[in-house]
């Protein structure tokens, strides 16, 4: 097994990359920048190193500093967590020219799922079911107005390059569509330097399905079930769910072998994550494919039982599975809550300064994964999320109270968080019931 390992990412996935390596008994290698000295990532690793000023650009996405950091400290994989260059293809190249291992899949595969428009050519040749929508990238703002024709409005504008709502329009007439266009365009550049759109059909409120897979380097393909993420606010997730209380037996048996069968399709190893949008009808969508681990991923981990760092660490080293899709037994419900460090009645403004007083919950089938501490400084350059929660109980119900608890617990004075929005949902009726989320947000907010 690797001996070092270097986790290159900060934050909450920091501390939960470090924490599997020390169970497998792995030195555990940070990485962080000037603003990040006294965080809890570089206090739980075994050795840490500096690579730079705050700004991203300077530090965690600096592919030659993050390299001689390896470098200096010994280290003979990097495991990216997510974000930064968690889905970087030509990152996990250069590790691979240095001789480190980048642990998650391949450059090519990162480059297919990346390329949202190859994805989706490559998903439909697996044959399972992609929304309907253009061949290939639409160039023009005439060519978008024929595929809008043919698919009917509404249609939603996506970005080559994109993921995450960056770049996505939805277009209800033609005036609005010509407009969108320029404007989806102007930020895909922005975003990814690449202007690139394609167009798809707008599900009317479907529901964000998104199955779990593992794939090893023999050739051994599993799904872990599904997460439920329908719950966002401007395609960020707030709480995510696994299993989906609108996934049946049979609904999860078909589209876990469809994320399957499109894993197969493309030679991946490692984990990942295949994104489903489900309609009222109960039918199912392809829509991306994220090659990381994901934030919401300890929902499957309480509900399977599999540590997927382990999994993800194990596969980068050449072994197998350590479970075969038989033994894959979901057992109850979790549900977790994103902490993050932002102002909802203030359009979700960031919060940032000292933490003066802190109490994490505690007790049975809660689990807290976080880099919060009591006099914690929250740095102005980086993500706003602060942990997550996750509660486990053998119904719903038990786990959405046993969520209610725990957020009422948390303790945090001196910034703000969106703790107390949670509540608010755990607390609708139409979020107990699981149905329909249409309505929810603009009651709580
Ligand atoms: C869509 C959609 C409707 N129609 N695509 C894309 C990124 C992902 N995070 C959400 N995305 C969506 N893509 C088509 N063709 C609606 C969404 C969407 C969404 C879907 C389910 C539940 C909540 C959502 C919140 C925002 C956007």
């Amino acid at each position: 097994m690797f001996s070092r390992i270097l986790v290159a990412n900060r934050g909450e996935i920091a501390v939960r990359v470090i924490r599997t390596l020390k169970e497998m008994g792995i030195t555990s290698l940070a990485v962080f920048s000037e603003a990040d000295r006294d965080a809890l990532h570089v206090r739980l690793a075994d050795e840490a190193i500096c690579i730079g000023p705050p700004a991203p650009s300077e530090s965690y996405l600096n592919m030659a500093r993050i390299i001689s950091a390896a470098e200096v400290l010994d280290a003979e994989a990097i495991h990216p967590g997510y974000g930064f260059l968690a889905e970087n293809a030509h990152f996990a190249e250069v590790c691979e020219s240095c001789n480190i291992t980048f642990i998650g899949p391949s450059p090519q595969s990162i480059r297919q799922m990346g390329d949202k428009v190859e994805a989706r050519k490559t998903v439909l040749q697996a044959n399972v079911p992609v929304i309907p929508g253009s061949k290939g990238i639409v160039e023009t703002p005439e060519e978008a107005l024929k595929v809008a024709h043919s698919l009917g409005y509404p249609v939603i504008i996506k970005a080559q390059a994109g993921g995450g709502g960056k770049g996505m329009r939805i277009a209800h007439n033609d005036g609005k569509l010509v407009s969108l266009f320029h404007t989806a365009q102007r930020e895909a550049e922005a975003s990814f330097g690449n202007p690139s759109l394609y167009l798809e059909k707008y599900i009317i409120n479907p529901r964000h399905i998104e199955v779990q897979i593992l794939a090893d380097t023999q050739g051994n393909v599993i799904h872990l079930g599904e997460r439920d993420c329908s719950i966002q606010r401007r395609y960020q997730k707030l709480i995510e769910e696994s299993p989906s209380p609108l996934v049946s037996e049979e609904l999860r048996k078909k589209i876990g072998e469809a994320a399957v069968e499109i894993v197969r399709t493309i030679d991946y190893h490692g984990a990942g994550t295949v994104e489903f949008l489900v309609d009222g009808e109960g039918n199912f969508y392809f829509i991306e494919m994220n090659t990381r681990l994901q934030v919401e991923h300890p929902v499957t981990e309480m509900v399977t039982g599999i540590d997927l760092v382990k999994e993800q660490v194990n596969i980068a080293y050449g072994l197998p599975l350590s479970i075969t899709q038989e033994e894959v037994d979901l057992k109850g419900w979790a549900i977790e809550c994103r902490i993050n460090a932002e102002q909802p009645e203030k359009d979700f403004l960031p919060s940032t300064g000292k933490i003066t007083f802190f109490v994490a919950p505690g007790g049975p089938f809660t689990r807290i994964d976080s880099h919060m501490y009591a006099g914690y400084n929250v740095p102005p350059f980086y993500d706003s999320l602060l942990g997550k929660v996750i509660t486990w109980g053998k119904t719903r119900e038990e786990a959405i109270g046993r969520m209610r608890r725990a957020l009422m617990e948390f303790t945090i004075e001196g910034i703000f968080t969106t703790i107390p929005l949670h509540i608010r949902i755990l607390n609708d009726l139409d979020f107990q019931k699981g149905k329909d989320y249409s309505t929810l947000l603009e009651r709580v907010l």
